[in-house]
């Protein structure tokens, strides 16, 4: 997982290299840490989708989620159905907090910047229905959010974010 968080990371690299930006690998490399560092601790991983336990629909609207509030059982693994009724692009990103608000700044940062979509995460273009995958193999409280620029300003703040609490088997 380690290396394919960094071979996104390199490609990631390659974008920013045309438009001259230095700090680009640093910013990487650190959340390519945080996001290995988090695999099987709290947020769980990448869902198989040949395994999933159940479906749950997700509507995206500018700017929130409907529900925002999903609950599952510890050990299941989850296909999100995120439809798109806004007018806008929206993203749902899945981690703890810390790692939503460090997507969040380098979004803030770096705009345009076309990311290749990680496991965690899905971009869902207008009127369009994305689809993610995810196990949750501990029990506790895992975020989610819209972290592109106005949809969100951190978990702290009110916006485009959500809770998946998830149930002790
Ligand atoms: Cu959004």
């Amino acid at each position: 997982m380690l290396k394919r968080m960094l071979r996104i990371c390199l490609q990631e690299e390659g974008h920013m290299k045309r438009i001259l930006l230095a700090s680009t690998l640093t910013l990487c490399l650190a959340s390519t840490v945080a996001f290995a560092d988090e695999e099987g601790e709290s947020v769980g991983s990448p869902g198989d989708p040949g395994q999933v336990s159940r479906t749950v629909e997700i509507t995206m609207v500018d700017n929130r989620f409907n529900p925002a509030e999903v609950k599952v059982k510890q050990g299941e693994t989850i296909k999100f159905m995120l439809k798109n009724s806004g007018k806008k692009k929206h993203e749902m990103v899945i981690g703890t907090s810390e790692e939503i608000d460090k997507h969040g700044r380098m979004l803030k940062k770096f705009p345009d910047m076309e990311h290749p979509d990680e496991p965690n995460m899905i971009t869902v273009d207008p009127g369009k229905t994305g689809e993610l995958v995810w196990h949750f193999t501990k029990a506790g409280i895992v975020d989610f959010a819209c972290p592109l620029p106005g949809h969100f300003k951190g978990m702290n703040f009110p916006g485009m974010k959500g809770t998946i609490t998830v149930e002790a088997k």
